[in-house]
């Protein structure tokens, strides 16, 4: 028996931030998130079964991985052997498109076309509710890159009921500017970030309650199309994300100096009536959320200071796509 499936998948950015897990193995979040997919960086993988095969093999960008790589891709793989009664081995190749400079997260289109790709290749046919909850057990983030545009992570009380929702498809002047600080790797992964500041951060609780309010409040502004309300939400969940990590122990913080000349850049741009407004994840690239429109001239302020090859402009990007 043989089966082969190859996909592809969008990276996202959240607005509203998941961080924390109240279930690991699961990966089941303590809150529900919101994010926008983006057409710049995308993972395209295909997966093969077959009984020719004595083991799994994984190659990211044409280079065989090692161990750790491989199991974290074959556990993933067994959740649709499991649910297919499938004794096969696969062979999996996938290919992350960077334009310029990497350093930015991979995981969510990784796992996203990874489980779209396996879906095809394992005859499992699961639809697309399914699909996030399959992406969301190889990477939270991956939960919300199987649809295009605004996507709403729903925590749920369960492994059932946590699954990804399209919102929004952003085809209203929505833009982002991505300014890549640097390409180094990061010292703390957020797997083990978030964990750090679940366990041991006293702003953690609050930074969940409010999580859940921002939520609320920017899904109205995005029903509204109120570009400015949305930003600004954005903005301050992003912070409250970053103070609840200052505050664990031991403290953790992914800024650079860099990173705060943007954030001043940013504000210094609102100040003289371009609606911009910066969110950063667990490193020092920021993700400035622009009209799309307005785009060029955030680039054009942002190369007097930095390398045009570190400015990036997204658009809103699809979801899933089986080629
Ligand atoms: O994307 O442990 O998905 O909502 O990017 O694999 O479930 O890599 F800023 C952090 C993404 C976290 C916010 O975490 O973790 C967001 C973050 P995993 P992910």
């Amino acid at each position: 028996m043989k089966g082969s499936g190859k996909a592809r998948a969008h990276a996202n950015i959240a607005l509203i931030k998941y961080w924390g897990k109240r279930d690991e193995s699961l990966v089941l979040p303590m809150n529900s998130s919101l994010s926008l997919t983006i057409d710049c960086f995308y993972s395209e993988t295909e997966v093969v079964f077959s009984g020719d095969f004595d083991r799994d093999y994984f190659y990211l960008n044409g280079k065989l991985q090692e161990k750790d790589a491989t199991e974290r891709v074959s556990k993933f793989l067994d959740l649709f052997r499991k649910a297919k009664n499938l004794d096969l081995p696969a062979r999996v190749e996938s290919i992350n498109y960077l334009p310029t400079a990497a350093g930015l997260a991979s995981s969510a289109s990784g796992f996203a076309a990874l489980a779209a790709a396996a879906n095809v290749a394992s005859g499992l046919n699961l639809d697309k509710r399914e699909l996030s909850i399959y992406a969301r057990q190889g990477s939270g983030s991956a939960t919300r890159s199987i649809y295009g545009g605004f996507v709403e992570w729903r925590k749920g009380s369960s492994h059932e009921d946590s699954y990804a929702v399209p919102i929004d498809d952003a085809s209203w002047d929505v833009g982002m500017v991505i300014v890549v600080i640097n390409k180094r790797e990061k010292k703390v992964s957020s797997r083990a970030g978030m964990k750090r500041t679940v366990e041991t951060s006293p702003f953690y609780k609050v930074w969940v309650e409010s999580a859940e309010e921002d939520l609320k409040e920017i899904k109205i502004a995005i029903k509204n199309r109120d570009f400015e309300r949305m930003g600004l939400i954005a903005e301050r969940n992003g912070l409250k994300m970053h103070a609840s990590m200052l505050g664990a122990n031991p403290p953790l913080s992914y800024w650079e100096p860099e990173s705060l000349v943007v954030m001043q850049m940013v504000h210094q741009l609102r100040r003289e009536g371009i609606p911009c407004y910066f969110t950063m994840d667990a490193g020092p690239n920021v993700k400035i959320l622009c009209r799309l429109s307005e785009s060029h001239k955030i680039r054009d302020r942002l190369i007097e200071v930095f390398d045009p090859n570190q400015i990036i402009i997204a658009k809103p990007g699809p979801g899933i796509t089986i080629l």
